[in-house]
């Protein structure tokens, strides 16, 4: 029986499963939760997942939050051969080290402007946190030194985690493509990649979402 995945387009985590996904050509059970209106925080979704973040995937009884930790979950499990996730020890410990800087600073970033403007009621993007994202964007290039994907020379999910996050931040927050060619390069790179058409469609929603509360975009 195909996984299910609780999932809300929008959500760049969700997008970067469904990006995992594709390229695996793997199909979910798919349950939209509705965030927006709290369906999350909801007794049903406390029980399948207490800590109350989307995504969650539930694979048989097997039950597993965290977008970087079902990544790598499916691509274990349902992957060809290992280029998404390499089992050579340095590569697969840079990947990990560039899904912890998504998870532990770019995703965080992202979080504190989009809840600042859903639940703060903020019509612009605080200077600190635009600071703060583009020092990351500093940081994504140094990632790229020498490499032609984020973490090596071929397409891994450490690039489907970050360009969710990244072409989320990149249309509220632009990256200046004289100042960090690589990153735009390599934005432009996963755009042409055919897994990343599903994340479009979540893209475009959380754009007109946060577009509608902001004076400036
Ligand atoms: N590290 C988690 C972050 C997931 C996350 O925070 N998702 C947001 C939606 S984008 C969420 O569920 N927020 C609701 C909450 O934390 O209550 C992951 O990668 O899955």
């Amino acid at each position: 029986m195909a996984p299910t995945l609780y999932m809300y387009q929008a959500s760049s985590s969700v997008r970067a499963v469904l990006i995992t996904a594709k390229a695996l050509d793997l199909k979910f059970n798919e349950k939209e939760i509705d965030f927006l209106h709290l369906d999350h925080l909801k007794p049903e979704y406390f029980q399948l997942n207490p800590q109350h973040t989307i995504p969650t995937l539930v694979d048989d009884d097997f039950i597993l939050w965290d977008s970087h930790a079902i990544m790598i979950y499916i691509v274990s499990k349902y992957a060809k051969n290992n280029l998404l996730y390499p089992e050579d020890l340095k590569k697969r410990a840079v990947i990990h080290q560039r899904l912890y800087f998504e998870a532990g600073v770019l995703s965080v970033q992202m979080r504190n402007f989009a809840f600042a403007v859903l639940y703060e009621n903020k019509t612009s993007i605080d200077q600190k946190d635009k600071e703060a994202i583009h020092e990351s964007y500093g940081i994504l290039e140094t990632f790229l030194e020498g490499k032609v994907w984020i973490a090596g020379d071929s397409v891994t999910i450490a690039d489907y985690s970050l360009i969710a996050t990244v072409s989320t931040l990149n249309a509220f927050v632009s990256i200046d493509t004289k100042k960090y060619r690589k990153l735009s390069k390599w934005v432009l790179q996963c755009e042409n990649l055919p897994e990343y058409e599903v994340n479009r469609k979540g893209l475009m929603e959380v754009h007109n979402i946060l577009k509608n509360k902001l004076s400036i975009v």
